[in-house]
């Protein structure tokens, strides 16, 4: 791509130093792979480039992405016969059941097959072609072989073969226009040519065209070898550069002006830089959607739930822009989302059945039991410039760790080049969390993505822990608006209690962190102890062990602390949302004991909170992998989170109260063992965990 930007001109263009003369053309030579050059690989640098090159598998995922929605766009997307042995990019090919020929765009996969990867053959070009064949019409699609190795031999069949697959394009297009809802066919491409086409044939007696040797740099070490550096120049001499290029080093007029114009030059294509097209979303005011308490901790009827009126009416009024999109594996309705039904569907191109619902031909939600799919459809669908929200199970968001590096990376680097424009956030919602997985158990449980987010840049992952519907609201409302971030939103999707009113969640959030004073008595004192939590179970288990500390020991100065933003705990030169030390020092002291009741693993809070001061004194129960299928508040006690652990820890770490917390302490550990006899037999919760409520009769 590199090559065919500049000689097109719009490389030149936006790196003016590289310009269309000798010297431009030594400087685009000697920056390539060269160090603080440009990669090797496809990557944001270059222009005309929305899928980073280098991790293998999500070519056609992106491309996809990119067509939805884009009606006149046709995404040609090479495909290496190594590249699609991967998972990815395997599942990619049923994205043709997905794509509604009316309204989105056609995807035209060419398939490479050359043959060979680094150091091995491919599976796709060692099996007989009728199997090859069968598979591509059995995935759907209208296959068109070409194979061939006399250059202008293939050019000439490659041009008429892209006249022939556009025409059927624009055939397909037609007759979905005039009623046809039939799913087509839509043609692609498999290219067979050698590997290293027309590079050294043979390099030290071996051969390299036409075998793994080809891969990448067939010619090595040409500096210190002067056979090699003879190849190489008789290599290079071979596409006869005098006929091409004028004394000055510019490319020959003739075929210059065989690039198309503006736009529609590769490297111009506006929807390569999607933050060119990005309009904002049409917004309703988030706090419409809201709960209204009549009293602290009333039972909300499940927080993904509340949201889900909130999507739907984003859905809604951005219908006509058709600019957003659910992207979820199966989940949108498990994770509670339902309202979006109300105002949409799942788009959907194969088969239906009178027993399916919500499935249409067109719809603003797009689900396949791949997360790999909906990660790379909505990062297409982003890097062109639209926005989305995938819908997630917790454990399973694992699965697609390594294509939210890809994306962070490509975030960062963009961030950095002034004639890129920024994208849409990339919002994840995790819900079904690993606090409530009652009847899948271990198998669904594992809050660990969010310490891989942590891993990368700063300026461009957030993560956010709402307790409760109004929370969740008021940050997802701030997701949807915010830019070129990647935010991980974690949420409860069962009735759960309520804390804050919406005016209360609205500041609380923005802050990211704050007192909870109506929970806490130490005002006008210095507290004796520090009860933070993070994340809506978290949250729950630390209010009940406040109440019971506040009942049993009255003059206990407590402070609750609840954080949304999980970054604030971070120092402020470590990220941008990072509280400074005295601000730190202020909300959790410098010296008494700091009970925190977190959603993941405990360790993350040590991560991030490690050069604070009173970081001796922050005690962190979270879930350390203690999971099966259990009731809910058991899940907690099996991770030392529950309110009776976290009164015993608050015990332990106040050793002034000397003997007068024995009662208090047997009693919680009589509460304890009452509790594992209780759900033993019964399956449920005791009734004073099921009942519980906070009062605020302290
Ligand atoms: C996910 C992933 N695994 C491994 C690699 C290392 N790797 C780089 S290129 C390559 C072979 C690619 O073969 P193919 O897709 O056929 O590409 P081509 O032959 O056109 O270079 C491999 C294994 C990678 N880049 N990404």
């Amino acid at each position: 791509m590199v090559a065919q930007t500049y000689l097109e001109g719009t490389y030149s263009e936006i790196y003016p130093e590289v310009s269309q003369d000798i010297a431009g053309l030594t400087k685009l030579f000697k920056q390539f792979s060269f160090p603080g050059g440009i990669p090797s690989h496809v990557s944001p640098e270059c222009p005309g480039s929305m899928h980073e090159g280098g991790e293998l598998g999500y070519s056609l995922s992106h491309a996809f992405g990119a067509v939805f929605d884009n009606p006149g766009l046709i995404v040609a997307c090479v495909v290496g016969d190594g590249e699609a042995e991967t998972g990815p990019l395997a599942t990619a090919w049923h994205s043709n059941k997905f794509l509604n020929p009316i309204n989105d765009g056609v995807v035209l996969p060419i398939l490479h097959l050359n043959g060979y990867k680094i150091a091995n053959p491919t599976v796709l070009a060692r099996i007989p072609e009728a199997e090859l064949l069968n598979l591509f019409n059995g995935y759907g699609w209208k296959p068109y072989l070409i194979e061939g190795y006399e250059p202008y031999e293939m050019h000439t069949k490659m041009a008429h073969l892209l006249d022939q697959v556009i025409a059927d394009i624009i055939d397909i297009k037609q007759q979905a226009e005039n009623g046809n809802n039939y799913r087509p066919r839509w043609p692609m491409i498999i290219l067979r040519t050698p590997k290293g086409w027309t590079g050294p044939k043979t390099v030290d007696g071996l051969q390299v065209e036409g075998s793994f040797r080809a891969h990448q740099v067939p010619i090595s070490d040409p500096a210190e070898t002067p056979d090699h550096l003879a190849e190489l120049e008789k290599w290079l001499r071979s596409y006869r550069p005098e006929e091409l290029f004028d004394e000055k080093g510019k490319l020959v007029a003739e075929l210059a002006a065989l690039a198309p114009d503006n736009e529609k030059r590769m490297g111009a294509n506006p929807h390569t830089n999607g933050g060119l097209l990005l309009k904002d979303l049409q917004m309703p005011d988030f706090r419409k959607y809201a709960i209204n308490l009549k009293e602290k901790g009333d039972t909300g009827p499940g927080d993904t739930f509340v949201l889900g009126s909130f999507i739907r009416d984003i859905i809604q009024l951005n219908m006509k822009s058709r600019n957003f999109r659910i992207f979820g594996p199966d989940e949108t309705l498990s994770n509670k989302l339902n309202a979006v039904f109300e105002v949409t569907n799942r788009q959907w191109n194969a088969i239906t059945q009178s027993t399916d619902i919500f499935l249409e031909n067109e719809g603003r939600v797009l689900e396949m039991l791949s997360e790999h799919q909906c990660e790379g459809w909505l990062e297409g669908y982003l890097l062109t410039g639209r926005h989305g929200l995938f819908n997630c199970y917790e454990a399973f968001i694992h699965i697609i760790d390594s294509m939210f590096n890809q994306h962070a990376k490509w975030l960062k680097v963009t961030a950095g080049l002034p004639w890129r424009r920024k994208l849409a956030s990339l919002n994840i919602l995790l819900a079904s969390h690993v606090w409530r997985q009652d009847h899948n158990g271990f198998t669904h449980q594992d809050p660990g993505f969010i310490d891989h987010v942590v891993n990368k840049k700063a300026s461009v992952v957030r993560v956010y822990l709402p307790p409760d519907a109004n929370c969740l609201l008021s940050v997802m409302d701030h997701c949807l608006r915010s830019k070129h971030y990647v935010n991980v939103v974690i949420a409860g999707k069962h009735p759960s209690p309520q804390w804050l009113s919406i005016e209360e969640a609205t500041i609380h959030c923005m802050k990211g962190i704050g007192i909870w004073g109506w929970a806490s008595n130490d005002e006008g004192y210095a507290p004796d102890l520090v009860m933070a939590c993070a994340g809506d179970v978290p949250t729950l288990e630390t209010l009940a062990a406040v109440e019971i500390l506040r009942t049993n020991l009255p003059k206990l100065r407590i402070r609750v602390v609840n954080v949304v933003d999980l970054m604030k705990l971070q120092p402020e030169q470590e990220h941008p949302h990072g509280l400074s030390d005295d601000d730190f020092d202020a909300l959790f002291t410098i010296d008494k004991p700091v009970i925190f009741a977190f959603h993941a693993y405990p360790w993350l809070v040590h991560r991030l909170t490690y050069r604070r001061t009173n970081h001796a004194n922050i005690h962190v129960r979270g879930y350390k992998e203690e999971g099966t299928i259990t009731t809910p508040f058991d899940m907690t006690v099996l991770n030392e989170m529950d309110r009776y652990h976290l009164v015993l820890d608050a015990l332990k770490r106040l050793p002034n109260l000397g003997s007068s917390t024995a009662y208090l302490k047997q009693d919680m550990e009589e509460r304890l063992i009452r509790h594992k006899f209780y759900i033993s037999e019964n399956g449920i919760d005791m009734q004073e965990i099921r009942d519980w409520k906070w009062s605020d009769n302290k």
